[in-house]
């Protein structure tokens, strides 16, 4: 990325404000005030979208995008975003895999209180890991995310990482029916299964895409999934594809293999060695096909094989020395109380506690509390019939081993828990506050698969 933050507001600042005119001017990308203040302004607003060919999908959009606008920032660096919310209801930005301070982490009524319609939020952090990350609201996330406001963070590498080509792809599922009007994001029995699919596969908010490559060359393809409910069996036959990086940390290359279960919030960096021109390799999320990657002639010198990337600065477990803690996630199956008064579901719990997300108090109950720079051995249990992808604020964790594969350990800040499987996670808890540790089933999550662990 050649272009700097700035460079870019100086290219959006030209353009002044863009606006566009359907049941009265909706405005998302404006001119930041004072770029001395912060690096991008992001605006939430409504967006039609053409997903359907011929219907309109009205998507709410982050800097003019669904899924948003790219994010960049480079490594140890401070990335600074004026969020300004013209959506009708209020909203928050998670920052999904960043290790940050509390107050910049989009928990609403934890980190901030909700920005409200018509309001803005500074974010400003520092961003100690480089990877591909990414964004998302932390309220009524069901639809909030459904409708598309979810975005890609990269951060890139302090040095020339070796690859001089590379691509984002978020994948995302859309709720819609064959009109592109939107469907239920949430529906009670598969919020109790494997949470409410989205029928209409994207790549970077287009149906079934052709992307062009250029032959010869070995191009770094950053996968997002940002999907509230799938997972995607991700495999890309026929081609030489090496695994680089997993949901934001750098692992030693390796082959992709046949297949790589891809759950929501997870990420993975490939690079792939660019066939001669003309062919065309498919994207498929196991037998359906996502996007078409088609190679196309290049002048450049064939590129080959960069290192494997720097490994990110994150503390080291001590095992020997770890306390042992246990998480238990659960099928409960109970309903609410409250539900025939609007109230949420409650399918699921961890350790015996279903999270309310119409419960603000929640967060003043959390399940576990971790010393200040201790180290912690988590097992992870999955008790139920379906896979849970489990994602911890705040901190990365290092996955240890596993009950039903063999695993070479790793960093990440989500791990997909299959059925029935027991995981050991470890870390270092070296970021003080209370963090949300949640399914990121989004349907799950928002019946119980959350709760909150304080670091102190
Ligand atoms: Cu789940």
């Amino acid at each position: 990325m050649s272009v700097t933050r700035r460079q870019l507001l100086a290219g959006l600042a030209g353009l002044g404000v863009i606006g566009f005119s359907a049941g009265g001017v909706r405005y998302w990308l404006g001119r930041p005030e004072d770029v001395a203040t912060h690096d991008y302004e992001l605006i939430a607003a409504p967006l039609d979208v053409e997903l359907v060919p011929g219907f309109k999908t009205p998507a709410w959009a982050y800097g003019g995008q669904a899924p948003g606008l790219e994010l960049r920032c480079r490594q140890g660096e401070r990335l600074r975003v004026r969020f300004i919310n013209r959506l009708s209801e209020a909203t928050t930005i998670h920052w999904h895999g960043i290790r940050l301070p509390l107050e910049m982490d989009g928990v609403p009524y934890l980190s901030q209180l909700p920005v409200l319609p018509g309001e803005y939020f500074d974010y400003d952090f520092i961003c100690p890991d480089a990877g591909s990350f990414w964004y998302h609201p932390h309220t009524a996330s069901g639809e909030q995310l459904g409708r598309g406001l979810v975005g890609p963070l990269i951060v890139e590498e302090r040095a020339p990482s070796g690859f001089r080509h590379e691509r984002t792809l978020s994948l995302k599922h859309w709720h819609v029916d064959k009109q592109g009007a939107f469907t239920a994001f949430s529906v009670p029995r598969e919020a109790a299964r494997g949470g409410t699919p989205g029928l209409l596969s994207s790549v970077n908010g287009t149906h079934n895409p052709t992307l062009e490559l250029p032959a010869g060359q070995v191009v770094r393809l950053r996968l997002l999934n940002l999907d509230n409910t799938l997972t995607y069996r991700l495999m890309l036959p026929g081609v030489e594809a090496r695994i680089y990086a997993l949901d934001g940390n750098p692992v030693e290359p390796r082959p992709l293999g046949k297949e790589y279960w891809l759950g929501p919030g997870m990420r993975i960096e490939l690079g792939v060695r660019v066939p001669e021109a003309g062919r065309e390799i498919p994207l498929r999320n196991g037998p359906l096909r996502l996007a078409t990657l088609k190679s196309v002639a290049s002048s450049e010198t064939p590129g080959s094989w960069p290192p494997a990337l720097q490994a990110n600065p994150i503390a080291e477990p001590d095992l020997s020395r770890a306390e042992k803690m246990r998480f238990n996630f659960e099928w409960a199956g109970a309903v609410s109380v409250g539900v025939e008064q609007g109230g949420a579901h409650s399918f699921w719990q961890i350790n015996g506690q279903a999270w309310d997300i119409d419960d603000k108090s929640c967060v003043e109950r959390p399940i576990a509390t971790l010393n200040k720079d201790g180290h912690y051995i988590f097992e992870l249990r999955n008790l139920s019939q379906y896979q849970h992808p489990i994602h911890l604020h705040g901190m990365s964790f290092k996955v240890l081993s596993s009950n039903r594969k063999t695993i070479t350990p790793y960093f990440t800040d989500t791990y997909l828990l299959g059925k029935n499987e027991t995981a050991q996670v470890a870390l270092v808890a070296d970021n003080p506050g209370i963090w949300m540790f949640h399914c990121h089933v989004i349907d799950h999550m928002e019946t119980g698969l959350m709760a909150a662990i304080e670091v102190v």
